[in-house]
């Protein structure tokens, strides 16, 4: 783990910890707050998953793992398993 303590100008779009990847899931039926906190949970509680944030406007989850703990085959079925079917976003 990084423990730069001055944040990059564009730390928001970067990643500072290039062990780390990104990805941006598809989720369906999202309907509210609750469907939200439902799929970060669901995500946060993934071994590898560093942060996961949804965009209800988008209908998408926002997630930051570490490829060697866990595949992104593995968010999607956590998402899913919530209740909330899942794609990778292309
Ligand atoms: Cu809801």
């Amino acid at each position: 783990m990084s423990r730069d303590p001055l944040p990059l100008p564009n730390a928001d779009l970067e990643l500072t910890d290039r062990s780390l990847r990104q990805v941006t899931l598809a989720v369906e039926n999202m309907g509210c707050a609750l469907c939200k906190y439902t799929v970060e949970n669901a995500l946060r509680q993934v071994e590898g998953v560093q942060s996961a944030e949804v965009d209800m406007e988008r209908a998408v989850a926002v997630v930051t793992y570490d490829p060697a703990k866990v595949r992104v085959d593995a968010l999607v079925k956590a998402v899913s398993d919530a209740g909330y079917p899942a794609a990778v976003k292309e």
